[in-house]
This record gives C-alpha cells, sequence and structure tokens, in this order.
C-alpha cells in the first residue's frame, strides 16, 4: 500500500488542519479547549476518516502479535506492592486487575496511516494550541511514542492516573460491549491527593464519574494527571477495542524511564539505557 498523506486521513474539509486561519478551524480549537478546561477533557467528533478508521484497525490487527499482555493488579498510581504506612482500605493500597497490552512503537514503520497521522506536525501544533502550550513534539520514546491500546474479551484497564501530563487517543475499534472509558474529572490535584474520594471510586461509588460517548475515528485529547481513570472491562465473546495512543512532549526528544518500560513493554531498547546513563552522569558527581 502506498504511504498516505494527511488529508487521506483527516477530514479536512470538516477540520481544515493545513488552515489555521479559517473559521472552522477556529471553532474546532474554541471548542476543545473549552472542554479541557473544563473537564480535562476533549473529543474532536470523526477526525478520522471511516475509510481511514479501516486501515488503522488493519494496521493495528497486522501488528497485534507484538502486543506485550500483561496481567498485574495495580494500585492507582501503578505500583503493585502494599504500603505499610497506609490503611488496608485506602487507594494505595487497593490493587485492581489491569490486563490490557500496548502494541509498541518500535512495530509501527513511516509508510504507516497510524504513523504519517501521529507525526504529522499539522496534527501537533492542533494539539499544542487545543493544550494551550507553545509546542508539541513526538515523545522521542521508540516505544511509548506511538502505541495501541489493545483489550482483549475479558481484559480491564483499571482505575489510575497517569503520569504524564496529557494522552491522545484514536478510537479504532469499539468493543461490542463494554470496553468504555471513564473518569472522574480532577479528582485530585497538586494540593490535594482525595484519598477518600478516589477510593469511594475504586469501591463502586459513581458519583462525579462520567462515561465518555467515544465513537470510532474520534480523536480524544485527555488530561489524566488529576482525572482518575479507567477502560472497562470487555466482557467474553465481545470484539476486542483497538485504540491508537500518541504521546507528545513539551520538550524535544525525551524518552522514558527504565522501569516504567519494563513494566509496559517487557523490554528496553539500548535508547532507553542510554538515556538513563546521561540522567545518572547529569548528577555532575565526578566519574
Ligand atoms: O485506551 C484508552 O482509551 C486509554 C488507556 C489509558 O488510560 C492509558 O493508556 O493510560
Ligand atoms: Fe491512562
Amino acid at each position: 500500500m502506498t504511504t498516505p498523506i494527511l488529508a487521506d486521513i483527516v477530514d479536512l474539509e470538516r477540520y481544515p488542519l493545513h488552515r489555521p486561519e479559517s473559521a472552522s478551524y477556529s471553532a474546532s480549537l474554541q471548542e476543545a479547549r473549552r472542554e479541557l478546561r473544563s473537564a480535562g477533557c476533549a473529543v474532536v467528533r470523526s477526525l478520522v476518516r471511516p475509510e481511514a478508521v479501516e486501515r488503522l484497525n488493519a494496521e493495528i490487527v497486522e501488528r497485534k502479535h507484538t502486543t506485550h499482555f500483561s496481567t498485574q493488579h495495580i494500585n492507582p498510581y501503578f505500583h503493585t506492592e502494599v504500603d505499610p504506612s497506609y490503611p488496608h482500605r485506602h487507594p494505595v493500597n487497593t490493587f485492581t486487575e489491569r490486563s490490557s497490552g500496548f502494541i509498541p512503537g518500535d512495530a509501527w514503520d513511516s509508510t504507516c496511516a497510524t504513523d504519517v497521522l501521529f507525526r504529522s506536525p499539522k496534527i501537533a501544533t492542533f494539539l499544542a494550541a487545543c493544550l494551550e502550550v507553545p509546542e508539541l513534539h513526538c515523545y522521542a520514546d521508540p516505544l511509548a511514542g506511538l502505541t495501541s491500546n489493545i483489550l482483549d474479551p475479558d481484559q480491564q484497564f483499571s482505575w489510575h492516573f497517569d503520569t504524564n501530563d496529557f494522552a491522545v487517543t484514536v478510537l479504532v475499534q469499539e468493543a461490542d460491549e463494554g470496553g468504555l472509558f471513564e473518569y472522574h474529572p480532577g479528582i485530585r490535584s497538586v494540593n490535594d491527593e482525595a484519598f477518600a474520594l478516589i477510593q469511594d471510586v475504586l469501591e463502586g461509588s459513581r458519583t462525579g464519574v462520567k462515561t465518555l460517548d467515544l465513537r470510532c475515528g474520534d480523536l480524544q485529547i485527555f488530561r489524566g494527571r488529576h482525572s482518575l481513570h479507567r477502560v472497562t472491562r470487555v466482557p467474553m465473546g465481545s470484539r476486542p477495542r483497538h485504540a491508537a495512543i500518541f504521546a507528545y512532549t513539551e520538550d524535544d526528544g525525551v524518552i522514558g524511564r527504565l522501569t516504567r518500560t519494563r513494566q509496559l513493554f517487557g523490554r528496553v531498547l539500548p535508547a532507553h539505557e542510554e538515556a538513563e546513563r546521561r540522567r545518572v552522569r547529569s548528577d555532575e558527581l565526578l566519574d
């Protein structure tokens, strides 16, 4: 297949990403900003053309054998070990199954529509404007920059906070049932861990919890540092849920840490080790 261009993937009539001065660009931008400011979550409806959604899904299916599935019981902070300095009934000591998997960044190549969309400078410019930051760069991590989150039947991604400030997702295949993105906007803040509220949600409270109405081809921008969120279980017998996940950073050339990389992808690459060595050296101690 030939390498697509942005116009093959994005509905540029509805979303003229190539014409930032146009009225419809500005309208989409203002709407996304409003949603991000009020709920930390914006949905750009049907950004991806239906035929391109098919192609993105075919690319995921082709690479599905490279998915790193791992089942772990995690607390909302991605830890798996009890911390005796907190009570038994506390978010730090409440563990739930996370059983989904990620297709790693090095499974894609530059001819993929998924890769073209992720690396489009016009997309990065639009996202930076939505998020009100000066500029964005593709996350340079060779595994975590471009991924796909896979939920096969009987899998779920339990309640958690993200370590990155925001994530960008395109839903590529819906489950027949379940596989829904749920979130509690701004449940915690820099000044307030909100452990009691979080514990209520972990124990099933629906107060403040929203279920996102996300459809194939929609692009979601989500601030996951302060909003507890999950993807509900995909039941047995359902189609799997496939989502393409794009990571961007404000600084250029950022690479992830060894521990989290191993947790999510089951391996690290020389680039991760090199970045870690540089970090160690940056402490200015003598060799
Ligand atoms: O698949 C999704 O929609 C989001 C998954 C998620 O929350 C994450 O990867 O941190
Ligand atoms: Fe997340």
